[in-house]
């Protein structure tokens, strides 16, 4: 599996840097944001290093359908599921994408603005 050597989040990934992990398989991990935006602020990302959603091809739309479904299920686990939440994933340099670690966010708890930009 693909990592990088200079990125952050592969790091905790690998064990190298802490993270509040809350969530692991084979292909995912998912652990607290450290700059929360929200009461639950979670980042799912893949295990394998992919700079951003747009180096995903028709081979990994598995895995993206598998991030939302690892989304949904800690949703329903940090019980924000009810009265809802939001995932994001942003993308590149104009999509607000700071750390170049294909990553989602799942943000709940309290009301969210409407306004996406
Ligand atoms: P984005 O703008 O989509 O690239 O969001 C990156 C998020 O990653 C941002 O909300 C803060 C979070 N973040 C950055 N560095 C770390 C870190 O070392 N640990 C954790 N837990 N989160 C981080």
């Amino acid at each position: 599996m693909e990592q990088k050597m200079d990125c952050i989040f592969c790091h905790i990934v690998s064990g190298k840097i802490p993270g509040d992990i809350v969530y692991q398989d084979e292909e995912v991990i998912a652990f607290r944001d450290i700059n929360p935006q929200s009461p639950v602020h979670l980042l799912i990302i893949p295990r394998e290093h992919f700079t951003s959603l747009a180096d995903i091809t028709d081979k990994e739309t598995c895995l993206i359908g598998h991030m939302v479904g690892v989304a949904n299920q800690l949703a329903i686990d940090e019980s924000i599921s009810g009265d809802g939440y939001r995932l994001v994933i942003n993308c590149g340099k104009q999509g607000g994408q700071l750390v170049p670690h294909l990553h989602m966010h799942l943000m709940g708890g309290r009301q969210l603005s409407g306004q996406l930009g």
